[in-house]
């Protein structure tokens, strides 16, 4: 799991302004992102059949390159197309409901903001945590107030070795620091969707001390 989630993309048609989701994604996967979420959601989105389709499309890229596809909250569609796991909020279904809906094989991954969330989210079941927002972002207008290095150092303090990911602000000049911190790896939406050279952002996003 832990490498897996080295370099976990985040994305919906939303992110995309005017470019191609599919082709974002495909250049993401070149330049070796290691697995992918779609979060399509919020204003913009896609849903229904459009949403259905966009996920068919996305899916089939990550395949090809043999990486785990994630659906963020909409269990129904993770199901429904045989993806590799879904994620879900402290607000989103109830994570006993969705254990018992979703195929053995799932990753199931857990939003969580402090030690309290992350704690319930392991004991839950969870077979990762994603926590955040670690700096502040333009990205997710409802994120809450940033948890910052200490929060995620604190947090990794109290859960051990379990798989966990930051997200929230995450970009070339801190990604280092949030490894140092304690993540396990980085979650990142506008680093790459508004980049002009995704391989190049995603390089910078694996080296060590690029900005130091
Ligand atoms: N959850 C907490 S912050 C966030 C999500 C989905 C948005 C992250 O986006 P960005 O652009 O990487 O800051």
């Amino acid at each position: 799991m832990k490498e897996e989630l080295e370099l976990y993309f985040i994305m919906g048609s939303q992110n995309c302004q005017d470019k191609d989701p599919e082709e974002i994604l495909e250049q993401a996967l070149e330049a070796g992102i290691t697995m992918f979420q779609l979060r399509e959601k919020g204003e913009g989105a896609a849903t229904g059949q459009e949403k259905r389709q966009l996920a068919e499309r996305l899916q089939a890229r990550c395949r090809a390159h043999s990486i785990p596809f994630i659906v963020n909250d909409d269990v129904d569609l993770a199901i429904a197309i045989g993806a590799d796991g879904v994620h879900i909020g402290q607000t989103d279904e109830a994570m006993q409901q969705v254990k018992k809906r979703c195929p053995e094989h799932f990753i199931i991954g857990v939003s969580a903001q402090d030690t309290e969330e992350a704690k319930k989210a392991i004991q839950d079941g969870a077979h990762y945590i994603g926590v955040g927002p670690i700096a502040a972002t333009r990205t997710k207008i409802d994120a809450k107030f940033p948890i910052g290095l200490t929060g995620l150092r604190e947090i990794r303090k109290q859960v051990g070795d379990f798989p966990m990911v930051a997200i929230g602000g995450i970009n070339q000049k801190n990604a280092e620091a949030v490894r140092q911190a304690g993540a396990d790896g980085i979650s990142f939406i506008s680093v790459l969707t508004k980049a002009t050279d995704i391989q190049k952002a995603v390089n910078e996003l694996k080296m060590e001390k690029v900005h130091t």
